[in-house]
């Protein structure tokens, strides 16, 4: 039986454990280039000895921003500060991954730490698009664009071509945002997608949008690297997205050539009153879902303690726990973890230039 420090393989792909950093997001890019805050930021979490490290919600288009400072892959300048950061975190012993990603309807916004709040035009908006002309509300106001046909067909080729970009980098491990009410998951979900054409009402029209950009972009991701979806499974309000369509979804995807499905949840609606929150809360759902759609499962959320997560593992809910404050709040974690668990050799999660003097008597 694994534990949280046995390696995992998928496909030609082998993680040192089975931690990996959650994709995030750091608001500190200039027109999508990352820069010295992302390799440091993501670069000490490789040195801290995490399996995985998933670069942040990364654009495929401008428009797909969730703020002006958000990372982006739409032009190959882009390339060569992503090769910079996937060489250091290979190089340290981390395997290099990205999370491709379109904000729909949530995007145009201001950084949460600057308001959290659509951008006005007079500070820089852009016209959100989105399956229908609904906006999410609350915060954000702004209804986006019914996307044409003409823009489904154009934002898919972008993560077609952010895709490959991503492999030109030298990232190891791709992931698809489709969760949390970005773009994807706002075709997915009753509760964004109102559409009357093919690409909504019935599952199959809702999941078409979805389906097609993970097709077109396996066509072009190698079949010996490993290519997930982050999935919202549930929206926890009636009418919306349940994690029995979400199970459908996940074997449609399967048959298509996914290797592993992210298990996450929420945010298509302002309204998150009714998310059970709890230490580990989407450990369950994530381990139904990987036993129902017979797939690797990586799970997030309230997930802080080393024994937790080792537990997550062992009783096979998840191949991998994907964290994201724990990190932001430790970039060590999976040192500390070793050394609390008291499993394999946590000196050597560390580099030469600290385990010597680190070194436990
Ligand atoms: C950023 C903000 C909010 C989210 C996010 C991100 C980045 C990645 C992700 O989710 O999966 O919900």
């Amino acid at each position: 039986m694994a534990g949280l420090f046995d390696s995992f393989r998928l496909k030609d792909v082998t993680l040192r454990n089975r931690i990996g950093v959650a994709p995030m997001c750091q608001y500190s890019a200039e027109d999508g280039f990352p820069n010295e805050w992302h390799l440091v930021h993501l670069g000490s979490r490789a040195v801290g000895g995490a399996g995985l490290v998933i670069v942040e919600a990364t654009a495929v288009s401008p428009e797909g921003r969730i703020s002006p400072q958000c990372t982006g892959i739409w032009s190959d300048e882009h390339i060569e500060p992503y090769s910079h950061i996937a060489r250091f975190l290979k190089a340290h012993g981390s395997v290099p991954g990205i999370q491709l990603a379109h904000a729909g309807r949530k995007a145009s916004s201001h950084r949460p730490w600057e308001g959290d709040k659509s951008l006005t035009p007079d500070e820089g908006a852009w016209q959100p698009i989105g399956p229908s002309a609904v906006a999410f509300g609350a915060n954000l106001p702004v209804a986006p664009q019914e996307m044409t046909h003409q823009d489904i067909a154009r934002v898919k080729q972008c993560f077609v071509d952010g895709a490959e970009r991503a492999l030109t980098a030298g990232m190891e491990w791709l992931e698809l945002h489709f969760a949390h009410g970005y773009l994807a998951h706002s075709f997915f979900s009753p509760l964004a997608n109102f559409r009357t054409d093919e690409y909504g009402g019935s599952f199959d029209g809702r999941v078409r949008f979805l389906i097609e950009t993970f097709a077109a972009v396996r066509h072009v991701w190698p079949e010996r690297l490993p290519l997930t979806v982050r999935l919202s499974v549930s929206d926890w309000i009636p009418g919306g997205v349940t994690v029995e369509e979400s199970i459908e979804l996940v074997k449609r995807l399967k048959s298509e050539g996914l290797d592993m499905i992210d298990v996450s949840q929420g945010f298509v609606t302002p309204d998150t009153s009714q998310v059970p929150w709890g230490p580990a809360f989407m450990a369950p759902i994530a381990s139904r879902i990987r036993h129902e759609a017979n797939i690797p499962a990586a799970v997030g959320w309230m997930i802080d303690k080393p024994a937790q997560a080792d537990a997550i593992v062992r009783e096979e809910q998840a191949d991998l726990v994907l964290l994201a404050r724990s990190m932001l709040a430790d970039p060590y974690w999976p040192y500390h973890a070793a050394v609390a668990l008291e499993t394999g050799d946590p000196g050597a999660l560390l580099p030469d230039q600290y385990r010597f003097a680190l070194k436990r008597r």
